[in-house]
């Protein structure tokens, strides 16, 4: 394997169904960011692509909803997405999107390439269809009991519980999510990849990393549970795949007499990697195919795990199908990460919502990706708190790395107006200071390059760690009196510290590392000139702004509190369904009046119950009602309500109860009574 001359970079398409949250970055768009940005300063040739997928269920359910279009939803939430995303310093080279007519022909052009090549299998099958919404019913759209572990709410395409891919006929008692009926099956053609036919050459592919009998990576590169997804999925058996849908909405399939048919949201949503390559080529003088189809390009794949047979297993069969292309060299995938103990979750509104955060935390973009990079779920789940991200912006940004830098410049200043003294003879801590500077660009490059982000943030930040130990151990203060050469040589040092930092950290911590190499003078920050004193003695530096503010508990449990209460909000309750119709003359038979309270008392040794006196314009009775813990006797007295006169009598704590005062229950449990809204006067019936 020779060095790539070249990468091409992919950050998985968000769907633009709704704001972006703090999972969609630190899954695939905050380490492909990280990766680029040191690939970038290392001089490396590289393209870096990402736009919003707006095709799919994700898409017309969002929709639906909503009670808009399709399009009125992507054109949203795209706009809002390439906003947060260019906030947040992520920097892709473009951010594209699905629904342009490029990639549409584009899709279709690679689709009708694969159809010639006999890739694909017409089936003509039954199919579920949804007869009240005119619709056959895949994926997303239909729902049932799981046959392989009973969950029952697993979709068409996968069950969400225990990971199996499914197809819509493997449900168990299946049920349309559109209308809630029970499909029927009608008959319908399908264009189907057979997977099963790839098998052999995915599995020399993922277990060796071998392609058409050449080494294509190293296996010992990709991580574990990526490798592990894979070998089950083929272990399993790969089962066909429809790359078509019975939808009005995608890329329509490019064939005469398919109308109604689009190709399936995964068949054309990586293709929309491509097109986004060809489009930024086009417009910066590249050409395309040096990103996709050289053999010294590395393709490489930033994505959630629960995208990985997408991107392991089918888009490089539709690759090596097509012909030409590269396939995936690595497909870092990231596992989830969840908050304040719960999984991520936008219906429940359990998430932090980067624009909202943008909008909180003005300014502070550097402190959530450095705290999203330290907790990036990168072999297993991790978890998002408020907690740690204060203690992480505290005791590490504030503590540690603007505390240094602070010393640093404001002691130059102090010292020597800002001007950078020279060292003189070097000590042993001297030079283990300079050792740690120089050895820092090439661990942390490495771990940068192996995906391991949170290693090489942290190793980054051990130089900030080493410099204030330093400085914290040299005390120049104490020194400056009687030995002001040793002085020089100290501050010298912090200061080759602190011009590194931005070098090394630049990756993880853009606006920070941009605002440290302003005030020391650093322009271009390339990787390669790291690693030794950068500023030469006499070179002036300006003060730096202050770099991170503390995070306070407040703070904290301010948006502890306001999780608890979106979460509140959106738990639905779980409403009786509605019981078994009544003829009309059962309800004829009900005589419900206004009546008035006339007295009210408690009912001895009980605690719910009052006993009534009500007036109902034929007579004066008693009625019990079992109100007591929502309203106090004297409050009610005068209260014109309704009563359900002819219940038969009954006996409750020794009185007899002649009818039933109607009450409303709302959600919390709590009764209120049920009034005439213009008024009325006892004796007016209710029907
Ligand atoms: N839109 C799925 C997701 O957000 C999807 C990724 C497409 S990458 C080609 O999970
Ligand atoms: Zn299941």
């Amino acid at each position: 394997m020779t060095a790539p001359k070249r990468y091409m970079v992919t950050s998985a398409l968000p769907y633009a169904n709704g704001p972006l949250h703090i999972g969609h970055i630190a899954g695939a768009m905050l380490p492909a960011d990280i990766y680029v940005r040191h690939l970038r300063s290392a001089g490396e040739d590289v393209a870096f692509v990402c736009g919003s997928d707006e095709h799919g269920a994700a898409i017309t359910l969002r929709a639906k909803k909503e009670g808009v279009t399709p399009k009125d939803i992507v054109d949203q939430y795209h706009e809002l997405m390439k906003k947060t995303f260019a906030e947040f310093g992520i920097e892709f080279d473009i951010y594209d999107r699905t629904s342009s007519p490029e990639h549409h022909k584009n899709a279709q052009d690679f689709f009708l390439t694969l159809l010639e090549k006999g890739s694909f299998e017409v089936k003509t099958e039954e199919q579920y269809f949804d007869h009240e919404a005119q619709q056959f019913l895949a994926d997303r759209y239909i729902t049932g009991t799981c046959p392989k572990c009973g969950h029952d709410h697993a979709y068409g395409d996968q069950c969400e519980n225990c990971g199996s891919a499914l197809s819509p006929t493997d449900l168990i008692d299946p049920r349309s999510v559109l209308s809630g009926s029970k499909p029927e099956l009608k008959e319908t053609s399908l264009w189907y990849l057979p997977m099963g036919d790839h098998e052999d050459w995915l599995r020399d592919y993922i277990e060796n990393g071998q392609f058409e009998g050449k080494s294509q990576h190293e296996v010992k590169e990709w991580k574990k549970h990526v490798i592990g997804q894979c070998k089950s999925w083929i272990d399993s058996g790969l089962q066909s795949r429809a790359m078509t849908r019975d939808l009005d909405w995608g890329v329509p399939v490019p064939v005469e007499g398919a109308d109604g048919k689009v190709l399936y949201v995964w068949l054309d949503a990586p293709i929309g990697y491509i097109t986004a390559t060809q489009k930024w080529a086009k417009e910066h003088g590249k050409n395309w195919e040096d990103y996709w189809k050289s053999e010294d390009s590395h393709l490489v794949h930033f994505i959630g795990k629960d995208n990985i047979v997408f991107h392991c297993l089918i888009f490089p069969i539709l690759l090596r199908e097509h012909g030409d292309y590269v396939l995936p060299y690595n497909v870092p995938a990231n596992e989830f990460m969840n908050l304040e103990g719960d999984k991520i979750s936008t219906s429940r509104n359990w998430a932090v919502w980067l624009h909202e955060y943008l909008e909180e935390f003005p300014g502070k973009q550097d402190e959530l990706r450095y705290v999203l990079a330290s907790i990036m779920p990168e072999q297993k789940d991790s978890e998002f708190t408020w907690n740690d991200y204060k203690d992480r912006v505290n005791n590490e940004l504030a503590d540690i790395l603007g505390n240094f830098i602070n010393r640093a410049v404001v002691l130059t200043h102090k010292y020597y107006d800002g001007a950078v003294p020279a060292a003189g003879e070097l000590l042993p801590q001297d030079e283990e200071m300079l050792q740690t500077i120089a050895a820092t660009p090439e661990k942390v490059a490495k771990l940068i390059r192996g995906y391991r982000f949170r290693e090489a943030q942290l190793e980054a930040m051990n130089l900030a760690r080493a410099g204030n130990k330093y400085l914290t151990e040299e005390e120049p203060w104490k020194k400056i009196k009687e030995d002001p050469e040793r002085v020089k040589t100290i501050m010298n040092i912090c200061v080759q510290v602190a011009a590194n930092l931005p070098y090394v950290l630049h990756p993880f911590l853009p606006n920070t590392s941009a605002k440290i190499a302003s005030a020391l003078g650093l322009n271009h920050l390339e990787w390669n000139e790291a690693g030794k004193s950068l500023l030469e003695p006499g070179t002036s530096i300006e003060k730096t702004p202050i770099l991170f503010t503390k995070v306070d508990d407040e703070l904290v449990s301010a948006q502890v509190a306001k999780l608890e209460e979106a979460k509140a909000a959106s738990q639905e309750r779980e409403l009786e369904p509605v019981k078994a119709n009544v003829p009309f003359e059962q309800f004829a038979g009900l005589d419900i009046r206004i009546a008035e309270i006339l007295d009210a008392e408690p009912i001895k040794k009980t605690k719910k119950l009052l006993k009534l006196t009500i007036r109902t314009g034929v007579d004066e009775r008693t009625v019990v009602s079992g109100i007591a813990e929502h309203y106090k006797p004297e409050e009610i007295i005068g209260k014109k309500v309704c009563v359900l006169l002819n219940l038969e009598p009954r006996k409750i704590k020794g009185v007899e109860s002649q009818g039933m005062v109607l009450m409303a229950e709302n959600a919390a449990g709590e009764l209120s009574f049920v009034t005439a809204e213009k008024g009325a006067e006892p004796g007016d019936g209710v029907a």
